[in-house]
């Protein structure tokens, strides 16, 4: 049952009632949870974590509302580890999760106690709405059919998804794992090995692009915009990018209200800014820093445009808002959208070294704030917390049980702003490197491979040395005191390989 003496003070005054009631009064006052995910947004990219070229009032507002984390980590620099670790409670990389195609199978096992079905076990009414990015169906998918297993199969009552990405076909929108507004008479042909005949690409018909590839990206034109991956068909099912966070937007707002006298889970798992980069007009210039910045401003309005709905229906008092983001920041991640000619002094990543792909700071540590009015003291928390925890630290909340070997961590009380202390350790994965944290220590052991992505530039944190970091005084990762310290290095070492089950070299 619930924690808090302030909810059990209210059923106590209710005493005199039947049993029925009380417990239905219980559960009423279990919070709702929104989780509103962005898509590659950096650490240094909103104005509450130091952004001086950009405004994010919305944010902002969460923050001051809220316990702003300084110290809050996705487990990867990629979405979908990060992703699938978060909705899982599990370690990505224990199952080879890795940025997939967007025909790839389900990769969570429908039957797992996710954190969605844990909340469904609670009593919650759950959904996500936005980008989803852990594959759909058993594979050789056909887009024209229910696509199962999908989102609903592992715990959510209500979906509205891409499949992928943005930049990835099918570009169409799948909700309870139907293609929305597909014509039968114009079956969709996805494919990510050839192209369909006679279907035009960005790279043979540039001609046709309203925005172009700078790397990849360069295979079926959707909406004037070249993709990953091919497609054909499904014309009046295909997504208007310039649209999507509006519907986004709409559809989270619509599972709300029809969900909000009962207590619902809502994933709302943004865009933005994750290429391509495509606000709708009305942001469109507004940050002076392109499109990537008009993204941001453009998913900022959104979480306004949330919280307002929120206040309109009640909801602000008994609602646990969390927001965050999948990764880092990564400036040109393959079309040419004028990110690095406009970048101007801001730094997406803050104080932080690397970005998205990064096992340096910069890739995993991310805007994370809580907000439950009443119940969150507002401030700033330097505890160690991940996403991942959010299966553990919310079933002890909810008096659920859950797999004891899951590797999400009970940081409940640190994220109600209880304690300062969060987890002790955490290892985070960039590119399928492991690096691992233990207090103000990260050790990233040494690594084959290039230090920086060859395409967007970013540093990927292989060496071939040992890199071992104090961040307490070095929060940027540059004085390596792997050999002052190799004791500790050895013990770190140790410890990694006894977490992952794999020898670090
Ligand atoms: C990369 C894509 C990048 C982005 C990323 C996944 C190329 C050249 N680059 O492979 O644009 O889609 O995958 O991003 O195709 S993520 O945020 O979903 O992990
Ligand atoms: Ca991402």
């Amino acid at each position: 049952m619930l924690k808090f003496n302030l909810f059990l003070t209210t059923t106590a005054g209710v005493s005199l009632l039947s049993t029925t009631v009380f417990s239905q009064r219980t559960i009423q006052k279990q919070p709702n949870i929104l989780v509103i995910l962005a898509d590659d947004l950096g650490y240094g990219d909103v104005s509450c974590y130091g952004a001086k070229h950009i405004s994010t009032p919305n944010i902002d507002r969460l923050a001051k509302e809220g316990l702003r984390f300084t110290n809050g980590f996705a487990t990867s620099a990629t979405c979908t580890p990060s992703r699938y670790a978060l909705l899982t409670g599990i370690y990505p990389w224990r199952k080879k999760a890795a940025v997939l195609p967007g025909d790839a199978p389900l990769i969570i096992e429908p039957q797992s106690l996710t954190l969605p079905r844990m909340l469904q076990n609670a009593g919650y009414t759950t959904g996500v709405v936005g980008k989803w990015h852990l594959g759909l169906g058993n594979g050789n998918t056909d887009w024209n059919q229910k696509v199962v297993p999908g989102a609903n199969e592992t715990g959510f009552n209500y979906s509205f998804i891409q499949a992928a990405t943005n930049d990835r076909v099918p570009c169409v929108y799948l909700e309870n794992g139907l293609v929305v507004d597909l014509d039968p008479k114009d079956p969709i042909s996805v494919s990510y090995k050839e192209n369909f005949t006679g279907e035009p690409t960005g790279k043979q018909n540039p001609e046709l692009l309203k925005m172009h590839p700078s790397h990849g990206h360069d295979f079926s034109i959707v909406n004037g915009i070249s993709r990953i991956g091919y497609m054909k068909g499904g014309k009046s099912a295909h997504w208007i990018d310039e649209n999507m966070a509006d519907t986004f937007l709409t559809k989270s707002i619509g599972f709300i209200k029809a969900n909000r006298t009962k207590p619902f889970f809502l994933y709302y798992a943004l865009h933005q800014p994750h290429v391509p980069r495509v606000p709708n007009s009305r942001f469109v210039g507004k940050s002076g820093m392109g499109p990537r910045g008009d993204a941001i401003l453009e998913a900022d309005w959104c979480i306004g445009k949330m919280l307002d709905a929120m206040e309109e229906m009640g909801l602000n008092e008994n609602t646990l808002i969390i927001f965050s983001s999948d990764n880092g920041p990564v400036i040109d991640d393959g079309y040419k959208d004028q990110a690095v000619e406009l970048l101007g002094n801001h730094i997406p990543a803050g104080p932080l070294r690397g970005g998205k792909y990064s096992m340096f700071e910069g890739g995993t540590r991310v805007p994370f704030i809580v907000r439950w009015k009443g119940a969150i003291k507002p401030g700033v928390s330097d505890a160690l917390v991940c996403q991942m925890d959010f299966l553990a630290s919310f079933s002890d909340l909810l008096g659920q049980k859950i797999d004891k070997n899951v590797d999400s961590k009970d940081v409940l009380q640190a994220l109600l702003g209880k304690t300062k202390t969060g987890r002790s350790d955490l290892v985070i994965e960039g590119m399928g490197n492991l690096a691992y944290k233990q207090g103000d220590w990260v050790l990233i052991p040494k690594y084959k491979g290039e230090s920086y992505m060859p395409l967007t530039g970013t540093e990927t944190g292989r060496s071939g040395e040992d890199q071992l970091y104090h961040l307490s005084d070095d929060l940027g990762e540059r004085v390596n005191l792997a050999g002052k310290e190799a004791n500790r290095v050895v013990k770190m070492k140790a410890a990694l390989e006894t977490i992952s089950g794999i020898k670090p070299n």
